[in-house]
């Protein structure tokens, strides 16, 4: 099963067949995957290799550990870490995923008292209102919808944002430097708009999320409202004591 010749890592390749596997439906959410010990007597390596293997697969998130009962196939729920900034894009790269959107709405329009008062421009200045269904493996994992000021990121509507980052526009076509963002959370239930776009049954239980996001010289950039769906995606927050 597994090429000891080939220029591919044993690792690599032992990830690649747990992979498989549950690509193939062999390992079904939530059941034990075969110890460490039983992995590498099977496939003929060391358990250090195998160790290794599970060890990215569990911070991929396709796996998750059990303290005293083993190591377990993940359902699909992602895990994000809040202690960096990042986008959606780059999460899901992070776990070997690629993320794309579905465009509901992208256009000019001006401010409402909400965005106005949270990018701290006049009500009423033209913002770019962006509105995406973000998705991984065709599942609708999140609904957000952006605010940016247009003096900053002008003519930003026409990148074809179903494909491309908005964070890697912003960066790399604008020269915004995002340094950090501002979040709260809110839980409650899908409405039927929402419901209907994230693929949930009505009233479905949903993670509300408010973003600021912020430039050098404290500067906003932009305010986004999304919606996660509950079922699909938690946040670790990672507390340090001072
Ligand atoms: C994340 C951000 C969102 C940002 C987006 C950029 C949260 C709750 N939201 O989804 O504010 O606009 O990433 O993603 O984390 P992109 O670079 O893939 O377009």
């Amino acid at each position: 099963m597994l090429d000891m010749n080939s220029s591919q890592p044993l690792y690599e390749q032992i990830k690649q067949h747990i992979l498989y596997n549950i690509h193939t439906g062999k390992f079904t959410p939530h059941t034990r995957i075969p110890s460490e010990r039983s992995l590498s007597k099977q496939l003929g390596v060391s358990r250090l290799t195998v160790n290794k293997a599970i060890k990215e697969l569990i911070q991929d998130g396709w796996l998750y550990v059990q303290i005293g009962k083993g190591t377990f196939i993940n359902d699909g729920t992602i895990d994000q870490e809040l202690d960096t900034l990042t986008g959606f894009t780059e999460e899901m790269a992070k776990r070997g995923q690629r993320a794309d959107s579905y465009v509901l709405e992208i256009g000019v329009q001006p401010a409402s008292d909400t965005v106005a008062q949270t990018l701290r421009i006049a009500k009423g200045l033209p913002v770019v209102r962006l509105k995406r269904i973000r998705r991984v493996n065709n599942q609708p994992i999140a609904l957000e919808t952006s605010s940016l000021i247009v003096a900053l990121c002008p003519n930003i509507e026409r990148y074809d944002f179903s494909k491309l980052s908005l964070y890697d526009i912003l960066r790399n076509e604008y020269d915004i430097r995002l340094v950090y963002a501002q979040q709260t959370f809110e839980s409650r239930r899908a409405t039927d708009d929402e419901a209907h776009h994230l693929k949930l049954k009505k009233g479905s239980p949903i993670l509300a999320i408010a973003r600021v996001t912020y430039a050098d010289n404290d500067a906003p950039v932009e305010y986004v409202e999304s919606v996660y769906r509950g079922d699909k995606y938690k946040f670790t927050a990672i507390l340090r004591r001072i």
